[in-house]
């Protein structure tokens, strides 16, 4: 299996509030040099890809694809305001930026601009505060999105049928408007903007297993028909606002976001009876694309999760989705997951199981 890393993505490191206490946050760079560790010495194919060596024009081009999805003054924030609060002595260069107050609903009105005080826009921008924002953050992110752009164009140009991309931080819980659940740019909608550069009225389908619903992922896809959004997630667990089963899509796209909410301490049996649903989904919109994302955070040890789900169980678990979506061109990008010791093999054992069933290019 061939995949993409970049370095860059490496240098975001920053710190949450889990809980009541503030600590360094869980989605760390170690959870990508122990996968790095653990492929290295197997079969697959690690390509580094370093975006900040490429061209403007290439720069340029992920600027406008991310575009596509992320309001401007976002990505304004995102590029900006680190150096922002430097500037005003609001935190030194080893510091973080964390938001202070929220936007919150009002009878009286809705917010439709961002603050005017830059300590107050950190709010505007976020959703919770495990998406802090240090110097590195605007360029790994970045790295991150591009290697979900950069998966799209390697199925393309190799003929191949799946790549899986190591991206960090991660995407799902982005909507293209506020950072949240360690992401800021959504990779899934990344990776499909590229696909439907060739391919405007393709259909695709996104199959989000890790332990969080996807939240940005459903809100970016959410009108839209082409597009089949299926999410197995732990019932009333963060993101807490969405993940219902009642959230179907809207106008022309009802019907095309099927969210599964697991249980609490569930069993891989039980998981794999969601995904049997979640399959009947994807199958039925026959996407010529699928995306996965892919978390694992549903490990039986996952401090943020919940499930029990064992390293073998991903080899399955991998068997019986791409048995089910033999020969659909799969980008497979990097979600959650922070048992740092066990995130090499876990992965392993999914690409076992991935590889192991019906798929020529
Ligand atoms: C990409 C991703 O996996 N983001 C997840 C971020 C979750 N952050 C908040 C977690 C709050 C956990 N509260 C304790 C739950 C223990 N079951
Ligand atoms: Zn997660």
């Amino acid at each position: 299996m061939l995949i993409l890393h970049d370095p860059d993505t490496l240098s975001h490191e920053t710190i949450e509030l889990l809980g009541s206490k503030v600590i360094p946050a869980l989605e760390s760079p170690s959870r990508i040099l122990a996968i790095l560790e653990a492929v290295s010495k197997s079969q697959h194919e690690v390509k580094h890809i370093r975006l900040h060596d490429s061209s403007e024009a290439t720069f340029d081009s992920l600027i406008e694809l991310i575009g596509q999805t992320h309001d401007q003054g976002y990505l304004g924030h995102l590029k900006n305001v680190f150096k922002q609060w430097r500037d005003d002595g609001l935190v030194e260069e080893c510091e973080h930026v964390l938001p202070e107050c929220f936007v919150f609903t009002s009878t009286a009105r809705t917010p439709t601009q961002p603050p005017k005080d830059i300590y107050a826009r950190a709010g505007y921008y976020a959703f919770d505060m495990s998406s802090g924002i240090m110097n590195k953050t605007y360029v790994s992110t970045m790295a991150s999105a591009n290697l979900a752009v950069a998966a799209v164009r390697r199925l393309r140009d190799d003929q191949v049928n799946e790549v899986v991309a190591l991206c960090r931080p991660p995407g799902h819980h982005c909507n293209g408007h506020k950072a949240g659940g360690y992401c800021y740019v959504n990779n899934a909608a990344l990776s499909i903007s590229e696909w439907r550069r060739q391919s405007p009225n393709a259909r695709v389908g996104i199959l989000d297993v890790d332990f969080h619903h996807g939240n940005g992922t459903q809100d970016i896809f959410y009108s839209d028909p082409n597009v089949f959004y299926t999410s197995i997630h732990g019932a009333d667990e963060f993101p807490y606002y969405t993940g219902n089963e009642d959230e179907r899509g809207d106008g022309d796209a009802i019907g095309t976001n099927l969210n599964l909410p697991l249980e609490t301490g569930s069993s891989f049996d039980q998981y794999l009876q969601k995904l049997e649903s979640a399959l009947a989904g994807l199958l039925k919109h026959e996407p010529e694309f699928l995306l996965v994302s892919l978390g694992f955070d549903t490990f039986n040890l996952d401090p943020l999760g919940s499930f029990k789900i064992h390293t073998e169980d991903y080899e399955v678990l991998a068997r019986t989705v791409r048995t089910r979506l033999p020969n659909v061109q799969t980008v497979i990008l990097l979600e959650g997951g922070y048992v740092v010791e066990h995130l090499g093999s876990n992965l392993l054992s999914f690409l076992k199981g991935w590889e192991g069933s019906a798929s020529s290019p």
